[in-house]
């Protein structure tokens, strides 16, 4: 399909889900997952979500806790980062902004070729950080296994909907019986998704439109080939739309890279042979969702890096450190789009509000508000500050 068939499709089954809810979802969960969930309904029970936690092993429980603590700790350091509140007076007006988060949030977890439990807890962790009292999170059938319903259980979510793709944001979006509608939709998603995001902006807030992941790598000549080949085909296994670049300042150390990397890899991987300065501006410019500087003095170039979802920094850091356990959250902006936006945070779950109090009998304000007001012949605009010094019984005098 081009991006006009997309946009149809899309339409069209969102439209649907708007005009006949859940009968719309049982038809579509029959067409697309070939399963018939009209007695049972699509959310998962909250035994089924305990029943699924008892079947984790010991060892892979702690490890998702961990890496959930970590998450959480991070965030809510970040969330002690951001003021609630704050307010200056400057000519007899006290005036600053306050931030709130949103009540609900709808989590999308990606189908994708493998489940995602590290995707629930990113997208989760980080709206429970912000303070959203309601999360409800989507992810498709297919992907439903023990892991992901257990990362959800560790973020305390409740509202757990086997409905994936296209119906699953416009479920979210417009409500249906079964699903309450949320005030925003975060996670990662398909072009599909994307697309249906992007139509339900205005209806509902969305973080952003993260698509196939990628990773640039600026490699100095000392790297560790096998460092290099392990980062480039931690992507490539997410999916064949993945994109991976590889700069590096050493004719060796690239045919090494080359002679190690598996043959599928090529496709997807774009070598340049450069300084390590020129390297910085060509990533300026790509805006990777991740950048590794796999490199020995990384400090200088640090300080020039301005479009980047994630850095990881260092020989000892792999992309993958940040996919599961170091703490900020792994969806990124992809596609160029860090030249203009940020990854997920407690920021993208919270609204700013300004603060605007008068101080009484502000004479001069209300003057310049009044005739900027006749300036546009908004006779109201400057009565309702007229009124406030200028007259006394307005409303008296103006029938
Ligand atoms: N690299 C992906 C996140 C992920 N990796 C999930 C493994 N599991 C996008 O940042
Ligand atoms: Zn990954």
């Amino acid at each position: 399909m081009d991006a006009k068939q997309i946009s149809t499709y899309v339409s069209d089954i969102i439209e649907d889900i708007k005009n006949n809810g859940d009968k719309a979802i049982f038809k579509y969960l029959k067409n697309f997952d070939n399963i018939d969930l009209s007695k049972k309904g699509y959310r998962v029970s909250q035994k089924a979500i305990d029943d699924a936690a008892k079947r984790i092993p010991k060892q892979l429980k702690n490890v998702i806790k961990s890496a959930y603590s970590n998450i959480l700790a991070y965030h809510k350091y970040e969330r002690s980062q951001i003021k609630k509140r704050w307010n200056y007076v400057r000519s007899g007006l006290k005036i600053g902004q306050f931030y709130t988060p949103v009540e609900s949030a709808g989590i999308y977890v990606p189908g994708g070729r493998f489940p995602y439990p590290s995707t629930v807890i990113m997208t989760a962790v980080p709206a429970m950080a912000a303070g959203v009292k309601r999360i409800a999170m989507v992810t498709p059938l297919k992907n439903m296994n023990d892991t992901v319903l257990f990362s959800a259980k560790l973020c305390g979510i409740k509202e757990i909907y086997c409905i994936g793709g296209v119906m699953a944001v416009g479920a979210l979006a417009y409500g249906t019986k079964t699903l309450k509608k949320v005030d925003m939709i975060a996670g990662p998603g398909n072009v599909y998704v994307n697309e249906a995001k992007r139509q339900v902006f205005g209806c509902v807030g969305i973080d952003s439109l993260a698509g196939p992941t990628e990773v640039a790598i600026i490699a100095d000549k000392d790297v560790p080939a096998d460092y290099v080949v392990a980062d480039i085909m931690a992507q490539v296994e997410h999916d064949l739309l993945a994109k991976t670049y590889l700069l590096c300042e050493s004719t060796e150390k690239i045919s090494e890279i080359e002679k190690l990397l598996p043959k599928k890899a090529f496709k997807q991987l774009k070598t340049e042979l450069c300084s390590l300065s020129k390297a910085v501006d060509i990533v300026n410019n790509i805006a990777p969702e991740h950048l590794e500087l796999l490199v020995k003095n990384y400090r200088i170039l640090l300080k020039n890096i301005r479009n980047v979802g994630a850095v990881f920094v260092g020989y000892q850091t792999p992309t993958a450190s940040g996919d599961y356990w170091a703490g900020p959250s792994h969806v990124l902006p992809t596609n160029g789009s860090a030249k203009f936006s940020s990854g997920l945070s407690v920021m993208t779950f919270l609204k700013r509000s300004a603060y605007i109090e008068m101080s009484k009998n502000n004479k001069k304000a209300y003057r310049a508000i009044a005739d900027f007001a006749q300036a546009e012949s908004m006779q109201y605009h400057k009565k309702s500050a007229e009124a406030r010094y200028f007259l006394s019984s307005f409303f008296s005098k103006c029938k």
